[in-house]
């Protein structure tokens, strides 16, 4: 054969042409792919050499076979107890995403990280480094494996908000996974015969010579690389099969390399999830929030409300794209098709929704089983039959006594948007959804009110900047401290930051401007106690920020923004909560974080920070050193 990837060839004498017939079943594929996409396979199949290829055209049938063939080849085990649901076990080195191998590839490192030499805003690798890498790490990758083909649209298929991608990978996991998580279908295939696309190339890595019949999670973590090239519209990862790190229609794309095209065509793309909410009297908004990975972004956008007579519906719990329209206003859509939500903490009463969206169709992965064929993890609040016993995500049998995790605290489920009972009417609207407010927020324990009010469009954008927040398990991390997490993007960010800022500031003159809040559900009292309820109760906010939308609810000024006035936030059939420390702005507290912030806009934006940031930070200062 003249095929680049056979033995006697070796992979460095590579022919042009490829012996289609000896990868492909059904050659009449070939003609369905548009000529770029063909060329993008054809280069995939002369680096990586995948034994197969097969093209994914996102039929149910389709999605069948591979989950029967991952179920065959003990990478997915069914649960019994629910309607087509499938539990991964990942390697435990391969749980979370991976910052520190994550990088922007661009000519110049001020592309894509603030701060000159300082800067740790984000990673850079030059492009002559980055060729290395892939050297070291893509030829031959997928010997052995099958190459899944993924054209997928990230956002209505045809919305003017929408882009496209193919991802070509060798995980049937990462493939189920990104049926459930991007459209894909023919409708993609029709629209890549007129548009370009975002190329993006994964490889779980490892060789699949393995022996070890325990090798059901193939993984290279040692050589782990997640590499977005926003100048070529390119992604390559290599090593980990898990969440962002793999699927890569998420943070890859949606955010770094959506982000950047972003600033260039005058856009949004942002970690935020969107939400429309209806008052009693049926009057409508809809509100987009950024919180860090794992913060209840997915609780907040399907949360029931605690307030009678509201509802909340959701369109989206991860991402939003966002763009000024011709009458100046803010509309967003969600790029994404499905949810990869946090298991842990999920239950019948902080997300009733979620519960009962998981009962069918989703692939969970990492969470504990029960002997009964269901699923558990900390927090989900279940009752087990009697004699029902349970394993824990390392397979290992597990009681409440082990002082192990059941499910590991990142452990997810993946579930098609639709699934979802209070899925709002115009999610899939290809207009988008208007966004009347912008929510910023964290998880901060001490300090930081329940919720405030930007003084304008200028101040909001501080605040998304100044965003503290405690870190969490959905990356690297170990232990718990307070990180800054400007825009809940820092792991996200597609460009220079001093460059985002601006491009936000940029947006300050539109007709329909959003207001701009922070919100912090996650204070706690000197004994370690929240002092807010949460989940439902977060109603009362959104109330409170409906009606300032409105022009309605009344508010007073306090150092670091406008908070609700005494009574003008519902507390109606609350038990009582300490409203004073709940919005109580401590001259101390705020002294120090204003210091802390300063170090890191000064330390890690340095020279790129616009001007207007500093204006705004001295006027904090000022604002402050003024408390008693
Ligand atoms: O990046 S993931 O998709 O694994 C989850 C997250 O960090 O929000
Ligand atoms: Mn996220």
């Amino acid at each position: 054969m003249n095929g680049s990837c056979n033995e006697s060839n070796g992979i460095h004498e590579q022919n042009d042409d490829i012996s289609w017939a000896n990868i492909l079943d059904d050659l009449t594929t070939l003609e369905k792919l548009p000529e770029p996409v063909l060329q993008f396979v054809k280069q995939g199949v002369q680096l990586c050499c995948p034994d197969k290829l097969h093209l994914c055209q996102g039929s149910h049938d389709e999605q069948a076979t591979l989950l029967a063939l991952l179920e065959t080849r003990g990478q997915l085990g069914r649960l019994k107890k629910l309607n087509n649901c499938w539990l991964a076990r990942t390697d435990p080195r391969d749980v979370a995403r991976v910052e520190g191998r994550t990088v922007m590839v661009t000519k110049n490192r001020r592309d894509a990280v603030a701060g000159g030499d300082n800067g740790a805003l984000g990673r850079w690798m030059s492009l002559e480094d980055f060729e290395r890498a892939k050297a070291e790490r893509f030829p031959g990758c997928m010997k052995g494996r099958t190459m899944y083909v993924m054209p997928f649209s990230m956002g209505p298929v045809n919305s003017p908000l929408a882009k496209l991608g193919v991802e070509l990978t060798d995980s049937p996991y990462v493939a189920v996974s990104m049926h459930i998580m991007t459209r894909v279908g023919p409708e993609v295939l029709q629209a890549l015969q007129q548009n370009d696309f975002v190329r993006c190339l994964h490889s779980v890595g490892a060789p699949c010579t393995s022996t070890d019949p325990r090798a059901t999670w193939p993984c290279d973590p040692d050589r782990t690389l997640i590499a977005q090239l926003p100048e070529s519209g390119e992604i390559f990862s290599y090593g980990s099969g898990y969440g962002g790190n793999s699927l890569l229609g998420k943070k890859c794309f949606a955010l770094r390399i959506a982000s950047r095209m972003a600033r260039e065509q005058g856009w949004l793309a942002e970690h935020m999830l969107i939400l429309g909410i209806t008052n009693p009297q049926g009057r409508k908004k809809y509100m987009v929030a950024a919180f860090p990975s794992a913060c209840g972004k997915t609780n907040l956008a399907m949360m029931t409300p605690a307030l009678p007579g509201w509802k909340v519906e959701c369109v989206g719990d991860d991402i939003a794209w966002m763009k000024f329209d011709e009458q100046g206003q803010l509309r967003a859509i969600n790029p994404e098709f499905g949810f990869f939500g946090v298991a842990p903490g999920t239950s019948i009463k902080t997300n009733p929704v979620a519960m009962k969206m998981i009962q069918s169709n989703t692939i969970f992965t990492n969470v504990g089983k029960t002997s009964d064929g269901g699923i558990y993890w900390e927090g989900i609040d279940e009752k087990l039959a009697k004699g029902v016993t349970i394993r824990s995500w390392l397979d290992e049998p597990w009681t409440p006594s082990s002082g192990e995790p059941c499910a590991h605290p990142n452990s997810r489920f993946c579930t098609p948007l639709q699934q979802c009972s209070i899925l709002d009417p115009a999610w899939d609207d290809p207009q988008g959804v208007p966004i009347e407010a912008i929510i910023f927020g964290g998880r901060r324990p001490q300090g930081v009110p329940l919720v405030y009010e930007a003084f304008n469009w200028k101040h909001g954008v501080f605040i998304g900047a100044a965003m503290r927040s405690e870190s969490t398990a959905a990356a690297e991390f170990k232990g718990k401290h307070i990180m800054h997490d400007p825009f809940a993007m820092r792991p996200f960010f597609g460009y220079n930051f001093g460059d985002y800022l601006a491009h936000w500031l940029s947006m300050d003159k539109h007709s329909h401007q959003p207001r701009i809040y922070h919100v912090n559900w996650f204070g706690k009292d000197a004994d370690g106690h929240f002092l807010w309820p949460g989940f439902g109760q977060n109603a009362r906010v959104l109330d409170w920020i409906f009606r300032r939308v409105e022009g309605e609810a009344e508010a007073i000024e306090t150092a670091v923004g406008l908070v609700p006035a005494p009574g003008s936030l519902n507390m109606q059939e609350l038990e009582a909560v300490d409203e004073e420390a709940l919005f109580s702005v401590e001259k101390g507290f705020w002294e120090d974080e204003a210091r802390k912030v300063r170090a890191f806009l000064e330390g890690q934006v340095g020279n790129d920070l616009p001007a207007e940031m500093l204006i705004q930070l001295k006027q904090l200062e000022e604002r402050v050193a003024e408390l008693p």
